[in-house]
């Protein structure tokens, strides 16, 4: 009996070390009844990749980290990447970009070189910065480190100390990319400099844990819906013991359920988690010829929903910010189908009223807002078009978020 029980404890302890990279897969894993809904999710998000969808790099890296089910999408999203002309991308979309290609088994070429000069040229301007500059670095240090390039570790120790410095409110996906890429940093530290540089990351990352493992709310999701899926990386490289991911998976897959996850970018961000996978495994994925293939079933787009009723909704643009000249606060009353996008609302106030004319530019997640009544936002000013239903911020862009009956949506033209 005690030799059962010492075999056991052994056993435990064993697994404990050797599951400290992995999901603590056993309380983890989706019930196999709840398979073929994330399957169904799978096709929804590499059905939104045609000839004429936005390249979406994160989708490529999704579909290739949990095994694609669509190899005519697959091919399609890397030809395309491939043939993004690299100029004029930000740290992040080309970290995103490199990332891609390697997942397909593709050679990034100079895309590498190119981001390594990025990186070295970037700094955080003030400890002020709000935490989501770190964002775009964060992958761009996570590409460089998966292709060991000379000088991460100097870059990422310059990182490092620029994140801790910073002094603005903590954002969950920023810390949860941070933590995948100084992961990845503390695994290839050379042994005769491990000493120093294991202590001050091991530092680092405790503190963004730390951060990260606060914003576990009781309902099981991590810093908001469409954060969960990069903070469950996060939490599953760094373990927590507070973490209970089987409470995590069960909630994410009623919101599934309720169609929540409909745009593919939000797939893309939560699919490699539910299939137990990390953006550090990466370079670890191997292409083979032969897909699987599976038989898809036909669905109805989600957009297609809208019914014959009309809802009506209160629609108000603001901009109070000093230092602007045109001050305005409108607001316009319209009637919109039943089930249409809030998109739809701000085309229908635009038809109204000239004031109410916007402009918007295409990206990963979506038609972003880039100004409302000729304001334009500006990024050196860090300024945008915050929208509100009443004082509550969307979690959704215009693209995706539906609205009730009698709601009151804000736009108002803030800071972050
Ligand atoms: C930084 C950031 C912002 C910045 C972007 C400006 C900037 N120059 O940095 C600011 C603060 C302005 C912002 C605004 C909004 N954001 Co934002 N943002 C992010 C964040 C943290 C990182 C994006 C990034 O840098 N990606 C890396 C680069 C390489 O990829 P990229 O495609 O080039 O990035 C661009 C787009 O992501 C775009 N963008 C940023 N947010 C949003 C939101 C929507 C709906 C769209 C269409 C585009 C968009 O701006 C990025 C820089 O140009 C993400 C987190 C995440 N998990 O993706 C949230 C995130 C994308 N944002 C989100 C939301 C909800 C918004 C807002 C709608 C919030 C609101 N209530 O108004 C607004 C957009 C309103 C509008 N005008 O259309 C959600 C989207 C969820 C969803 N299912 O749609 C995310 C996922 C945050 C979250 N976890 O909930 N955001
Ligand atoms: C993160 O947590 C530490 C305490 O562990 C705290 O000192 C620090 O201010 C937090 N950082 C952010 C950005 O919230
Ligand atoms: C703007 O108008 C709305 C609706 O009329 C009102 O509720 C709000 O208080 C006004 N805000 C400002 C800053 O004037
Ligand atoms: C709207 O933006 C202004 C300027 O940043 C800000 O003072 C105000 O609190 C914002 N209103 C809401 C409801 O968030």
């Amino acid at each position: 009996m005690k030799m059962i029980l010492f075999t056991v404890a052994l056993w435990g302890l064993l697994w404990a070390v050797n599951g400290a990279h992995t999901l603590p897969w056993s309380e983890c894993s989706i019930p196999t009844e709840k398979q073929a809904l994330v399957d169904d999710l799978q096709d929804v998000m590499e059905s939104s990749v045609t000839p004429s969808s936005f390249p979406n790099p994160s989708i490529l890296i999704a579909m290739n980290l949990v095994g694609t089910q669509n190899a005519e999408a697959q091919k399609l999203l890397t030809k395309t990447i491939m043939s993004i002309d690299s100029t004029d991308l930000t740290v992040g979309q080309l970290a995103l970009n490199i990332m891609a290609l390697t997942s397909s088994c593709q050679d990034p070429g100079n895309r590498l070189s190119l981001l390594k000069r990025k990186m070295e040229n970037w700094v955080s301007s003030s400890p002020q910065d709000p935490y989501s500059v770190f964002y775009g670095p964060s992958l761009g240090l996570l590409a460089l480190c998966q292709k060991n390039q000379e000088g991460t570790l100097d870059l990422a120790v310059g990182f490092a100390k620029m994140l801790l410095a910073n002094v603005s409110p903590f954002n969950v996906d920023t810390g949860a990319l941070a933590t995948l890429a100084l992961t990845c940093v503390s695994n290839m530290i050379p042994e005769d400099l491990d000493d120093e540089y294991s202590e001050f990351f091991g530092h680092v990352l405790t503190n963004i844990v730390e951060n990260l493992s606060r914003r576990i709310e009781d309902n099981g999701l991590i810093g908001g819906l469409y954060s969960t899926g990069l903070a469950m990386q996060a939490l599953s490289v760094q373990p927590v013991e507070k973490w209970n991911c089987g409470k995590t998976i069960e909630r994410v897959l009623k919101e599934i359920e309720q169609n929540q996850f409909a745009n593919p970018m939000s797939i893309a961000q939560i699919l490699p988690s539910l299939k137990g996978k990390t953006y550090l495994d990466v370079p670890r994925i191997t292409c083979s010829i032969d897909q699987e293939v599976r038989q898809t079933l036909q669905r109805q787009p989600g957009s297609l929903w809208t019914s014959d009723s009309d809802i009506t909704v209160t629609y108000t643009i603001n901009n109070q910010l000093r230092g602007v000249e045109l001050i305005f606060n409108e607001t316009e009353v319209v009637s919109v189908r039943k089930g249409s996008f809030l998109l739809a609302v701000l085309e229908e106030a635009q038809r109204k009223n000239p004031k109410f004319k916007f402009e918007s530019r295409m990206t990963s997640w979506g038609l972003y807002i880039t100004s409302i009544n000729n304001i334009h936002e500006v990024e050196n000013h860090r300024t945008y078009w915050q929208f509100l239903s009443g004082k509550t911020p969307l979690d959704q862009g215009v693209g995706s978020y539906i609205p009730y009956n009698n709601e009151h949506i804000t736009a108002n033209f803030t800071q972050y």
